[in-house]
């Protein structure tokens, strides 16, 4: 019992030093047209460390999340003079999703079918004036840990679990976007595949852990290499590894790959006893035109396999 109760109290400790981790790192926009009101929800924000930042309009409101990217939560009164509570929640919900933004209703407490109005709106939650302190305290805590859990879902979702580089879905959501952001400015971008030479006789030696751990090594010289570029760097699966270029030709990208081929040639993994090394195939292509992303990896594929046929430890585009 004793041990469970330790637990338990370990467990609140983690989850109370969390919360103050990201409230600190929580941005909240109030917005109410009276200041003497906002005044009692900034107070109530600023003592639990969140940043806040003040409205006394819808329109002051909407600006505020211009200036403001890092805004994650909206508190809004419902009366205000030339955008209600309602229509704001409308137009926050029009430009962010319930995943990144949270929105609560706050209204005086003379008509119970507000609560209502903002929800059909799309806010998360509401609460009527006057407020128990405690009560608005828990419905924020709970909405900032939503935010948290969600956006750890996210990231999950992205990451590839042995490497932690960017997994094979996060690549093919992302590259086409960025892609087109490059040809909207009419900007070339390239995108490689990599692909270790013969690692299949390397796990077939060493075994697979060893194998996994000459590719969490590989990740981790890509991942320095590619440390405050803008390229777009993941694994796709098993010894295969995709980057995208933005801004660069496949003459750039090219000169770029065989600076990583020579960097991982010299990555020494030390084994077991042993000091292992490895070397990689990349196939290269540029993308100009609009034709569906998955064609230019298919380019970049073929262009791998060129390399592979004529030799392997070689860049082809
Ligand atoms: P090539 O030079 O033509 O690329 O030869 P290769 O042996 O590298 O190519 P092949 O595609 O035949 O083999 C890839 C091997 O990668 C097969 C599989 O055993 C291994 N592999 C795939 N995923 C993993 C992984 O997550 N961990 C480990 N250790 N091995 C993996
Ligand atoms: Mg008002
Ligand atoms: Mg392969
Ligand atoms: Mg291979």
């Amino acid at each position: 019992y004793v041990l469970k109760d330790n637990e338990f109290a370990l467990d609140n400790l983690v989850s109370s030093v969390r919360r103050a981790i990201s409230n600190r790192s929580t941005r909240v926009l109030v917005v109410d047209d009276m200041p003497s009101a906002r005044r009692v929800l900034v107070e109530i924000l600023e003592a639990q460390q969140f940043r806040v930042v003040e409205a006394g309009s819808g329109v002051e409101a909407l600006a505020a999340l211009e200036d403001y990217s890092d805004i994650e939560m909206v508190l809004t009164d419902y009366h205000m003079p030339d955008m209600n509570g309602q229509e704001l929640t409308r137009r926050i919900r029009h430009r962010f999703g319930s995943d990144r933004m949270r929105v609560i209703g706050v209204s005086s407490s003379n008509d119970r079918l507000l609560s209502a109005a903002f929800l059909k709106a799309g806010a998360n939650d509401f609460i009527y004036r006057p407020f128990v302190e405690e009560e608005l305290q828990c419905r924020i805590a709970l909405n900032v840990e939503t935010l948290l859990q969600l956006k750890q879902l996210r990231v999950l979702a992205a990451s590839d679990y042995l490497t932690g580089l960017y997994n094979r879905r996060y690549f093919y959501d992302q590259g086409p976007r960025i892609v087109n952001e490059c040809l909207r400015r009419q900007r070339p971008s390239s995108v490689a595949i990599l692909d270790i030479d013969h690692f299949k006789k390397l796990n077939d030696t060493y075994g697979h852990e060893i194998g996994d751990q000459v590719l969490k090594a590989v990740a981790d010289r890509l991942r320095s290499l590619f440390e405050g570029s803008d390229s777009l760097l993941s694994r796709l699966g098993g010894e295969e590894f995709a980057i995208l270029f933005t801004e660069t030709d496949s003459r750039a990208a090219t000169a770029i790959c065989d600076d990583v081929r020579v960097s991982l040639s010299n990555l020494k993994v030390n084994a077991d006893d042993e000091e292992l090394s490895v070397t990689v195939s990349i196939g290269v292509a540029e993308i100009a035109g609009y034709e569906a992303f998955e064609n230019y990896l298919n380019a970049a594929d073929q262009f791998l396999y060129m390399a592979k046929h004529n030799g392997r430890n070689q860049v082809y585009s």
